[in-house]
């Protein structure tokens, strides 16, 4: 066997991978301390599982946890690893497990509400260059989720697209025909099969070498299938969906991140519900079409309901605004009216909690000293 071949072998044996195959960037890079940057001392998280961070890095695949004084300087769940970070860590010659000492600082994030009770950020991905939002269509369709997932987006540092998957099922292949248009979305619409290989190219068309890629979208509707297509292997997991009611059996169950030979692909378990961890601006951003019309209304703090004089109503009458575009953003914009005023609930229950332990504190200063 020759020298090259031997080498490339044992690499892949071991899969080793170089910070570029990874994803690593010029902004990560000044990030470092001029000794770092020498040798980076870093990998990135590929998948983690409670408490145990799957890193992969020039050494190969490694488990590691995070260090004892990085825990104790987080404040809130979302300052802890998630699949995409990059990350400082160790590996002690006598370990088989490697410590995280950092996590270096995020380019891009996207991020929703805690499903549960609580309004916590709950990170889906970092450092990713787009976000691929993945409907199908069947009866699974939803233009008012995708308007969801566009606000997820928004400011997120990462760019969208939205993908139309399952186009062998039906012949109608134009954004109009599912009253979408380009402009109202600013993204890229691109309709795909992974099962036929339609607009597969298309698709990898819009990405660059090097790009990292997340997959959103609700259970069912061809995530992991896409991602083995532009994988060109069978990497991620899939399975049928319902009959009856095209629902997904939430197949995939982890944020994993896969490796291609020039992408970096991030796969997430569909979502069961989805809340906005956006607030009103990002909504409006979103919908800065009918934002630019609501600058035309009478009143300043107009809801575009009832008021009169209102420029919103009168574009929506007149055709210019689509109305199920503006009932989106009426939801939406509820929605995070919602969240925002649970959150401060929430805030000031916390402060009572200060409140109370401190007084409890002071009360117990004053038992000592009582005779
Ligand atoms: N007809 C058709 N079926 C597809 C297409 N893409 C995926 N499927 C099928 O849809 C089912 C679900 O696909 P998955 O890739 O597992 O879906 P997922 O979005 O990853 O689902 P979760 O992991 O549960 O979130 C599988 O039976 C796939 O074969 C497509 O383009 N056309
Ligand atoms: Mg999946
Ligand atoms: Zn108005």
């Amino acid at each position: 066997m020759k020298k090259s071949q031997e080498t490339a072998n044992s690499s892949k044996a071991k899969n080793i991978y170089s910070l570029p195959q990874l994803g690593w960037s010029e902004y990560f890079h000044i990030s470092l301390s001029k000794e770092e940057r020498e040798n980076p001392p870093c990998g990135r998280i590929a998948l983690t599982q409670r408490g145990m961070y799957h890193v992969l890095s020039p050494s190969g695949r490694s488990q590691a946890v995070v260090s004892g004084s990085f825990r104790h300087n987080c404040l809130s769940p979302s300052d802890f690893p998630t699949t995409g970070d990059w990350v400082i860590w160790s590996m002690e010659a006598d370990s088989s497990v490697g410590v995280i000492h950092e996590v270096l600082p995020r380019k891009s994030k996207i991020s929703r509400k805690g499903a549960g009770a609580t309004s916590d950020e709950q990170l889906i991905a970092t450092n990713i260059d787009w976000v691929v939002i993945v409907t199908s269509l069947d009866e699974n369709f939803s233009r008012n989720r995708i308007e969801r997932y566009l606000a997820i987006c928004q400011g997120s540092g990462a760019k969208p697209v939205v993908v139309m998957n399952k186009a062998d099922l039906t012949n109608k292949h134009q954004a109009n025909d599912y009253n979408m248009n380009h402009e109202s979305f600013r993204c890229p619409i691109v309709f795909t099969s992974a099962i036929s290989g339609l607009g597969i190219p298309e698709l990898r068309s819009l990405f660059a070498k090097g790009d990292t890629l997340t997959f959103v979208g609700s259970s069912g509707v061809g995530k992991s299938s896409l991602i083995n297509e532009l994988l060109g292997d069978e990497l991620a997991a899939i399975s049928e969906v319902r009959t009856g009611d095209s629902k997904g059996r939430h197949t995939t169950t982890s944020r994993e991140m896969y490796l291609s030979n020039d992408l970096i692909i991030i796969d997430t378990p569909g979502m069961r519900e989805l809340q906005l961890s956006i607030d009103e601006d990002r909504v409006k951003a979103t919908f800065s079409d009918i934002e630019t019309y609501g600058e035309e209304c009478q009143f300043t703090d107009c809801t575009h309901i009832h008021e009169p004089g209102c420029a919103v109503r009168e574009a929506i009458e007149g055709g210019e605004i689509d109305a199920k575009r503006f009932d989106n953003f009426s939801k939406q914009l509820r929605e995070t009216q919602f969240y925002e005023q649970r959150s401060s609930k929430h805030q000031s229950s916390l402060g009572k909690k200060k409140w109370k332990d401190r007084s409890k504190i002071i009360r117990n200063i004053y038992k000592d000293k009582e005779p």
